[in-house]
């Protein structure tokens, strides 16, 4: 559904919630396996200490958080948790940097090793490391990386008040330097940090104008950590994650959906409902970057009691020798 106007994307957010879900599994079940979910794995390789000042993050030096600021892993680490994620199911790993830019120098260089070492155990690889140039993006793709996350997060309008050390059109342009390198795009966003319906359909109907759209789209609900400016928002209504990821299945009906931050404080029966409503990834491991995840264990009995699968291993890789 590219091409969508604003105004349609509201129109669904606003459906009654069963109807909108029939809509939405018809969508999927035309486009994905219904019973698939892919498990991604993410890991901090830079925490805290960062530069921006995002209201929601623990990483931000700004805010006093029990997050501080930390050394950055060395690859054999990496390659080492990236290791035991796929032996654990993970078919795709995800490496977050607390940066607000990536910049030219032995950091970067043990990023782009990093990413060999993930991609020689056959795992997709990810990364988030803030802004882009185009030649850094190119480095990144020629070490192997599949897919750049970097989230528009709310709306353009919402943006403002959310971030003040960057823009909505800085993050557009990451966006455009990775898709020109050939790197696929994984871009969401956040929800209950006190944005309106009209926001959330702002960012929907953004994500679904960009051409092409995102291979993959993060819906977080907001961690509320204490000690960052947005701790005390209230928790999110679950029926409204439904909803986000229902109009973000119909409106991007190829991409990979993941309900990605709060599931710890969502039942399994709301998870569930995402799932039915179009997510098809969780984050997998008992942490997200800095803060809690269900461990492995429960989420794969929530699996098993829902008759989900996950995304087959690529079996032609090397051994986990790291
Ligand atoms: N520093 C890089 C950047 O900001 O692009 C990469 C890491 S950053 C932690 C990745 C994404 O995590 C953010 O864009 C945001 O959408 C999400 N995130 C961070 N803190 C969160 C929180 N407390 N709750 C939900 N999502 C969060
Ligand atoms: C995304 O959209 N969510 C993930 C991933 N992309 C990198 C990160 C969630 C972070 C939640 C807060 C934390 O654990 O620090
Ligand atoms: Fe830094 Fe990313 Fe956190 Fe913003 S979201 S403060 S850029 S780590």
């Amino acid at each position: 559904m590219a091409n969508v106007s604003r105004e349609e994307v509201r129109n669904l957010l606003d459906m009654p919630l069963l109807p909108l879900l029939d809509r939405a599994r018809a969508v999927h079940l035309k486009h994905h396996q219904g019973n698939e979910v892919q498990l991604c794995t993410l890991l901090s390789v830079k925490t805290g200490g960062c530069p921006e000042d995002c209201s929601y993050c623990p990483q931000s030096s700004r805010y006093d958080t029990v997050v501080g600021a930390e050394r950055m892993l060395d690859v054999a680490q990496v390659v080492a948790s990236a290791a035991r994620a796929r032996e654990l199911g993970a078919t795709r790993f995800c490496m977050g940097a607390a940066w607000r830019e990536v910049k030219d120098g032995p950091a970067f260089e043990r990023v782009v090793d990093m990413v060999r070492g993930v991609k020689s155990l056959g795992l997709e690889a990810c990364a988030t490391l803030g802004m882009l140039t185009e030649s850094q993006a190119v480095r990144l793709k020629e070490a192997g990386l599949d897919a750049y996350n970097h989230n528009l997060d709310t709306s353009r309008e919402a943006y403002r008040s959310i971030i003040t050390t960057r823009t909505y059109d800085d993050r557009l342009r990451t966006l455009q330097n990775v898709r020109s390198a050939g790197i696929s795009v994984c871009c969401g966003g956040i929800i209950g940090m006190g944005e309106s319906l009209e926001d959330r359909a702002e960012l929907l109907h953004t994500l679904a104008n960009l051409e092409p759209q995102p291979e993959s789209v993060p819906i977080n609900a907001l961690v509320a950590v204490e000690g960052t400016p947005l701790e005390h928002m209230p928790p999110v209504d679950p029926f409204d994650l439904v909803r986000m990821i229902a109009v973000a299945r119909i409106v991007m009906p190829h991409a990979r959906v993941r309900l990605s931050a709060g599931r710890s404080t969502l039942s399994r029966e709301a998870q569930a409902m995402c799932m039915f409503a179009g997510a098809n990834s969780i984050f997998y491991g008992e942490k997200l970057l800095t803060t809690a995840n269900p461990e492995e264990a429960a989420d794969l009995d929530l699996l098993r009691t829902l008759g989900l699968s996950t995304l087959a291993p690529n079996t032609d890789a090397a051994p986990a020798t790291a």
